[in-house]
């Protein structure tokens, strides 16, 4: 296998120019960009860098696909045709689109190729396959009337997506907007583009007419806020965090009053009762939960809230299990589970918060410092911090590392309280064998997901979204996803017959 993706590797030839109306296209001042390799922290490709002229292309050509009806009016069962095509497609470039997104964001090839890549092209599918089996509403009106209550597509879309999932965080925003038939501007985070960039192209070999899909690279702060404000764009969907995501409801005000869409940060807990399942069977679930993706996951368990009778015993497995099954490495090595943080400035951020749970005074019992510094590469070694309390900086605020924070509480109420304590509330999970007290805690918890004796973001069918500071106006995933790119009609017809 490993010879078989090298092969795929020295192969490759990245799309580094705009998607815009079905080609690609440099930016029009002909500027570019060099994108990095996270492992190694050498050059990896020159990117188109877009700035607002070339939003405004791409939004013209979103809007005159829109207008044209060449995507909106096709039967729903014809647009599902040509999405499956296009997931068809992404699972048969696996292993280009998995190298490409491990070279460019250092996540383990393993993992891309595994699940990051096929959920790509499942969410695709699934909202493809939805398309043509949703009814709209006949209101209960009497016989005088009809009304009817349609859901109609908003038009064009603007997405603007992160770098950690970025193959995956596109298609949450694409399979629901393109299903529902609207146009979409979306643009990468700017050290993960090329993945999206090859998608692009893909979709328009499975016969996506040009200009339903547009996307541009370039930096947040100028195509980004573009996007933002842009008078002809008409929702905006984000996925990143919390501090942009409220700049986006600002730039709406400012200017057309697009629709908003905000999926944003988290500090979610892992709370585990005394009558939690053996801790054999729960460890290794609460170390995925916070080192799946490096912890660069906006749903990380990042605060592991024990009871103190438990406590001992866990700490010891996990931090055992975080030097022993966390191998940290080149991301293209198949047996790799933790590759590089995505930059050298977020490298610094995350070694800054573990310099601060020190002097906090939280006791270190893994990891807590870089590894592999030769390899020019971004790494950090699994981190665990044990007698934290949840006043502590490195319990309230996002690290997007691979750093645990383990906090000990005595009673339900009390495990409860530090749980809902956090200005977010995107997941949690309580470990316990008792049927009440689960179903107590999954109601009282604050969050859009709750896993019980789990870690889970649920799957397809499921909406993905959060309470608090973690969301605002809509949810990724399952049809509720659709909801956010649809207007919803009304359409009334008098009955009543004059002069008959
Ligand atoms: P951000 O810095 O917020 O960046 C996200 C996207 O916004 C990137 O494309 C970025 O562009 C762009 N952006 C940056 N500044 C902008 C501005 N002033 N105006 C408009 N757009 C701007 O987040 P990040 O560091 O990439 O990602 C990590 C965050 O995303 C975490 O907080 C994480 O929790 C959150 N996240 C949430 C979810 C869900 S589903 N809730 C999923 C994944 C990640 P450039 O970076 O290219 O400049």
């Amino acid at each position: 296998m490993a010879r078989a993706l090298a092969e795929v590797e020295r192969g490759l030839q990245f799309r580094t120019a705009a998607w815009i109306d079905g080609e690609f296209v440099p930016a029009l001042d002909g500027r570019t960009y060099t994108s990095e390799n996270p492992a190694t922290g050498r050059p990896l490709a020159e990117i188109a860098l877009c700035g607002a002229a070339d939003v405004d292309l791409a939004v013209t050509a979103a809007r005159h696909a829109f207008e044209s009806g060449v995507w909106r009016d096709l039967a729903p069962a014809e647009r599902k045709r040509i999405l499956i095509r296009f997931a068809d497609l992404i699972d048969a470039n696996n292993d280009e689109l998995a190298t490409t997104e491990t070279l460019d964001a250092g996540k383990p090839i393993a993992d891309v190729r595994a699940l990051d890549i096929p959920d790509t092209a499942g969410t695709i599918r699934w909202h493809a396959e939805a398309i043509d089996k949703l009814y709209d509403q006949v209101a209960p009106t009497g016989p005088a009337a009809v009304g009817m209550v349609v859901r109609e597509p908003s038009g064009v879309i603007g997405a603007v997506i992160p770098w950690n999932y970025p193959a995956q965080m596109a298609a949450w925003k694409l399979g629901p907007a393109l299903a529902t038939g609207n146009c979409v501007v979306i643009k990468p985070a700017q050290q993960t583009a090329l993945s999206l960039l090859r998608m692009a192209e893909l979709a328009g070999e499975a016969g996506l007419p040009p200009g339903v899909l547009n996307v541009v690279p370039g930096p947040g702060d100028v195509v980004g806020v573009a996007i933002a404000r842009h008078p002809d764009i008409d929702v905006v969907a984000f996925t990143g965090s919390t501090e942009v995501g409220r700049s986006f409801l600002h730039h709406s005000a400012d200017t057309n009053l697009k629709r908003v869409v905000l999926e944003l940060g988290g500090k979610s807990p892992q709370v585990v009762m005394a009558d939690a399942p053996p801790l054999d069977e729960i460890a290794p679930k609460v170390l995925d939960a916070i080192f799946w993706n490096m912890g660069e996951n906006c749903s990380a368990g990042s605060r592991l809230i024990v009871h103190r009778s438990r406590q001992a015993e866990l700490v010891e497995r996990i931090a055992a299990a975080a030097a022993s099954d966390w191998l940290v490495g080149d991301p293209m090595d198949d047996t790799t589970r933790i590759g590089p943080l995505i930059t050298r400035s977020h490298l610094e951020r995350v070694l800054g918060y573990i310099e601060v749970g020190r002097a906090e005074g939280a006791r270190l019992v893994a990891g807590g410092g870089r590894v592999l510094e030769g390899s020019g590469g971004h790494f950090v070694a699994p981190t665990i911090f044990d007698n934290a309390t949840n006043q502590m900086r490195i319990a309230r605020e996002e690290i997007f590392g691979p750093v645990l924070t383990i906090i000990a509480f005595d009673t339900e109420a009390e495990a409860l309280a530090i749980a809902n304590d956090t200005p977010y509330g995107l997941a949690a999970s309580v470990y316990t064998e008792n049927l009440r007290v689960a179903h107590r805690m999954a109601r009282a918890l604050r969050a859009g997901t709750v896993g019980i004796n789990t870690y889970s973001e649920g799957d397809l069918s499921t909406p993905f979204g959060g309470y608090k500071q973690s969301g605002f106006g809509g949810h990724d995933k399952s049809v509720h996803a659709h909801d956010q790119y649809t207007e919803l009609k009304t359409i009334w017809i008098d009955m009543t017959e004059t002069g008959s």
